[in-house]
């Protein structure tokens, strides 16, 4: 009736942004992820038949537990376990500032719930449940390198990748970011004259970097995984109003990356929903990006490619 796993927040090299008109949380574009070795969420849920809602703590703060408790509400199901649970989360990097902490919050709870209800569930089923919560999270199930498409239902699943890739995070701030991903999406969506053309533009990049992967060729995932972010940021500023998710760091931080390829160091970056700057490159390469993007960065981890979601207790 206890259990703790912990999961991996995913940076998308091929990024997610927008939902198919259907129920289920679905994605309207494909997704590529790699796992972030160096961040993780930690959370236990234990069943407790004298609750009588299920109560969150993020990071030792009560937190809102809408979400959480539809995840569990479908595990529930599946056990025929009708008590609430205390769910106690923590992340040991900044939370709902774009560091993906939904992406692990969610793999995490989703496989902590399931093993304290005796749920059992493949890996696939557990990446649908993890997805209905937040569609990034179906991808930090797995570990390494993980598709996730956009067919009814879906599932993600792991990606063959001969290529070594790691990611230096360049965070800009610690706060919480401007808009949470799912409004963001959606105004995007409603609002923004690139949407279709994102939205039709995104299965070949997402194919262009599975192919690069299959082929362990860094610079052809890093070209197209940069493509895929301005893309999405590009669509994000059409909206209107404008979803700016930049700052002036995020710019300088580019700069910094295209500085490094002038100098001959193969990087490129990634931005998601927040002014953070992840950047690919080659393992042998991490300190030296991670010592040019400081000066822009109130922080740097350096995350090699992390494993799946796992139980620890
Ligand atoms: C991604 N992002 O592929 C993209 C890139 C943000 C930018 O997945 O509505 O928090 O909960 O399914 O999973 C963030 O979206 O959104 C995200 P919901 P989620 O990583």
């Amino acid at each position: 009736m206890r259990a703790t796993a912990i999961a991996h927040p995913n940076v998308a090299l091929a990024k997610y942004w927008g939902k198919r008109a259907i129920p289920g949380n679905v994605p309207a574009t494909p997704s590529i992820s790699v796992s972030l070795g160096g961040l993780q969420t930690r959370t236990t849920v234990e069943l407790d038949p004298s609750l009588t809602k299920d109560v969150l703590t993020l990071n030792g703060a009560l937190a809102d537990s809408t979400r959480a408790s539809a995840l569990l509400d479908e595990v529930r199901a599946l056990a025929g376990i009708t008590a609430f649970a205390r769910i106690e989360s923590h992340n040991d990097f900044p939370t709902a500032s774009g560091l993906a902490s939904s992406a692990s919050g969610f793999a995490a709870l989703a496989r902590a719930a399931v093993t304290a209800m005796g749920v059992s569930v493949d890996d696939r089923e557990l990446s649908r449940i993890a997805r209905r919560a937040s569609a990034s999270a179906a991808r930090s199930v797995f570990g390494g390198f993980v598709a996730l498409g956009t067919e009814d239902n879906a599932a993600a699943e792991p990606v063959e990748s001969a290529a070594h890739v790691t990611v230096v995070v360049a965070a800009v701030t610690l706060g919480p970011k401007l808009q949470s991903s799912t409004s963001g999406m959606e105004h995007c969506r409603a609002t923004s004259p690139y949407y279709d053309a994102w939205v039709a533009d995104a299965p070949r990049v997402a194919a262009e970097i599975r192919a690069a992967l299959a082929a362990g060729d860094l610079e052809r995932v890093g070209v197209a995984a940069e493509a895929s972010a301005l893309r999405m940021h590009a669509c994000m500023m059409a909206s209107a109003p404008a979803l700016l998710y930049f700052q002036p760091a995020t710019l300088d931080l580019l700069a910094r990356v295209r500085a490094l390829r002038a100098e001959g160091v193969a990087a490129w970056a990634t931005i998601d929903a927040g002014p953070h700057v992840k950047v690919l490159c080659a393992p042998r390469d991490a300190t030296r990006v991670a010592e040019k993007l400081a000066p822009s960065a109130v922080r740097t981890i350096i995350a090699h490619v992390g494993g799946p979601a796992r139980v620890v207790e």
